[in-house]
């Protein structure tokens, strides 16, 4: 008799107690698991935004059939001086576009397998759509006597 009434007691209190707790532990687990979900959908949309950077940065715009190795820009842009051209090896898509600054003190321009840009003046840029020009490496110069034997010349990869 005593025994039970004991276990009986203990017993109410023991379920009162875990009750308690799993409600204070399932608060408690709630509230942790919204901040996690908070953290974690953060995360995902900072790690979906990097993503798509990397997917828009890598991808090098159309995929060349006949390119191979990731492709130029679209749009290249070369600095001419006296008497040289940065960068002097420079990559671009199939009928890209090359935009030249003068950044030097007389007219340059450029020509690569004889597509040639109008002269461009001291400050200005032109510009030269490589209309036609296969994928494959080739020689860009400034066409203005003794400029390509000073130095500006260089490499441009089309593809
Ligand atoms: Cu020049």
């Amino acid at each position: 008799m005593t025994d039970t009434t004991t276990t009986e007691v203990q017993t109410t209190q023991g379920s009162g107690r875990v009750g308690g707790t799993t409600f204070e532990t399932l608060a408690i687990s709630a509230f942790i698991f919204g901040i996690f979900a908070i953290v974690a959908a953060v995360f995902a949309i900072g790690m979906s935004a990097r993503a798509v950077e990397v997917a828009n940065g890598g991808g090098g715009g159309s995929k060349a059939t006949t390119g191979g190795g990731g492709g130029g820009a679209a749009e290249v842009q070369v600095k001419a001086t006296e008497f040289a051209f940065d960068p002097k090896d420079i990559k671009v898509a199939e009928n890209g576009k090359i935009i030249l600054d003068n950044a030097g003190a007389v007219q340059h321009d450029f020509q690569v397998e004889g597509l040639t840009m109008d002269m461009v003046d001291p400050g200005k840029t032109g510009e030269l759509v490589l209309t036609g020009l296969a994928p494959g490496e080739y020689t860009f110069i400034c066409t203005v006597p003794g400029h390509e034997a000073a130095g500006m010349k260089g490499t441009i990869t089309v593809g």
